[in-house]
């Protein structure tokens, strides 16, 4: 209910410097005046309704529990009067120390006093509702909350300062004036065919050469950036001692997984996170592929083989020493149609007459000589790896406008009624039956930048949030 008012603690719970109660909604100012004095303690009254107090100023005082009359905690407070807040409502901000109790207090004594407890996301909502965000900004800020690397927060903040919003409106407000001249066509040419075709070549031409190029950057760009937003899976395979847990290490700089020279050390997958230039990877050590009866072996490498087929990309660890034995020629096939790069590990023990990329086997995939004891090798494996999972266009700047999977599905499907309104115009050219197709490209715009009520669709956004935000 936009009636309530609302509250929730805006920042991660637990001992810190500062804890953020916010409240937003019509009665945000009368529980403030309920609930603060101004002042020093020893100097403060009690709270009363003549407070006065100017919207967007940091005032000092105490927040009290007007049951009890007690002092709860010293704190700063803010008033933010409507439209000029995050969700156009009027806002109250409780600055308080950040710790579990007091800031639960404070949230019992704002919802006895009148406000009801926010769900996740419901102050985006609400700035959303009340029109101060479209969709693609506050679905970028759970983006920018959650981004897991750099690249990803800078994309998201191109989208909360409203990048996308403003693309889109673009297109919008081209497809519109297509769809006016599609109608002053019907109008003032009645009867006159050529006219009719003349006008419809014309919007052909600007939706061919300006607005599908447009749609489809957007679309590669949500393809080209998705995995700095979700991050990679990469898999360690390989026989039994060949290095994969050292490889594993000397990745993540941490001495993560057990090294021994005992071979079927690693059982069970370790799993660990880094990230290479921006990409955030989770990278998986498996147990040693071979042929085993003890029962605990044969679980760890079941669940290996599982890992390798969910991985974006597998590095089969070889040893630089020996050749293939007859467990690793049925690794190379298994791992056929899977992204592999061959990291040919122990360079520093092979002999110089050594050469394992010249094995048939292995012929044609890429492949890197590392040794995971000493390090050499290690960030030509990185730049390997990141020029297998990125694409070479992604390259970014804070301004790049990018879509996420839900816009870009829908773009898709945009694309689609633009080619099918192309071939119209081809076969039958009739500027109505061209006038309703793009009013139905712009209802499908309406639905990435939410102007198309769906309550469903905003309960499912919404609740990805945390509470507070
Ligand atoms: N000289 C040398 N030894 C290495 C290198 N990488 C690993 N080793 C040694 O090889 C042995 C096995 O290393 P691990 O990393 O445990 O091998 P693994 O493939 O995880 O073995 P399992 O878990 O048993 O399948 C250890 O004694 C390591 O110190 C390397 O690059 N050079
Ligand atoms: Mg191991």
């Amino acid at each position: 209910m936009i009636n309530d008012t609302i509250a929730a603690i805006s920042t991660p719970l637990g001992p810190g410097g500062i804890g953020i109660v916010r409240i937003s909604g019509s009665g945000a100012f009368s529980i403030m005046k309920k609930l603060f004095v101004r002042g020093k303690y020893g100097e403060i009254g009690k709270p009363s309704h003549e407070l006065r107090l100017s919207s967007h100023f940091v005032y000092y005082g105490h927040l009290i529990d007007p049951k009890t009359d007690t002092i709860i905690d010293e704190i700063l407070a803010i008033f933010m009067k409507a439209p000029k807040s995050f969700t156009r409502e009027d806002v109250v901000e409780f600055h308080s120390h950040s710790g579990f109790v007091v800031l639960d207090r404070i949230l019992s004594v704002i919802v006895d006093n009148g406000a009801v407890l926010a769900g996740p996301g419901e102050f985006t909502k609400r700035a959303f509702l009340n029109g101060r965000i479209d969709l693609t900004q506050a679905e970028a800020v759970i983006e920018l909350i959650n981004a897991p690397c750099e690249t990803a927060v800078q994309l998201a903040s191109c989208q909360v300062a409203g990048g996308l919003r403003d693309v889109l409106d673009g297109v919008s407000g081209s497809i519109t004036s297509l769809v006016a001249k599609c109608e002053s066509s019907i109008e003032f040419y009645e009867g006159s065919e050529l006219d009719h075709e003349n006008d419809l070549r014309n919007i052909q031409r600007t939706l061919r050469q300006s607005i599908l190029p447009n749609l489809s950057t957007l679309i590669q760009r949500q393809k080209d950036t998705a995995i700095f937003k979700e991050g990679v899976l990469l898999a360690i395979a390989g026989a039994p001692n060949v290095g994969k847990s050292s490889l594993l290490n000397r990745l993540v700089e941490k001495e993560t997984a057990i090294v021994s020279e005992v071979p079927g050390t690693t059982r069970d997958v370790v799993r660990e996170y880094f990230s290479i230039n921006g990409v955030p990877v989770v990278i998986c050590d498996t147990a040693g592929i071979h042929d085993t009866n003890d029962p605990i072996e044969r679980i760890g490498i079941k669940k290996a083989r599982d890992h390798f087929h969910q991985a974006d990309l597998v590095l089969l660890v070889l040893e630089a020493t020996r050749k293939l034995n007859d467990f690793e020629e049925k690794l190379v096939q298994e791992l056929g149609n899977l992204k592999t790069i061959v990291v040919i590990n122990k360079d520093d023990l092979a002999e110089d007459d050594m050469d394992l990329s010249n094995q048939k086997q292995i012929a044609g995939m890429p492949h890197i000589r590392v040794s995971a004891k000493i390090g050499t090798g290690i960030s030509e494996l990185k730049g390997l790896i990141f020029k297998d999972l990125v694409s070479s266009k992604s390259v970014f700047s804070q301004e790049h406008v990018t879509p996420n999977l839900r816009q870009r599905k829908i773009l898709e499907k945009i694309v689609q009624a633009i080619e099918r309104c192309l071939l119209a115009i081809d076969s039958h050219p009739s500027p109505d039956v061209v006038s309703e197709m793009l009013n139905n490209v712009l209802l499908l715009l309406a639905d990435v930048s939410g102007k198309r009520n769906k309550e469903d669709l905003y309960d499912h956004i919404f609740s990805q949030f945390c509470v507070g935000k």
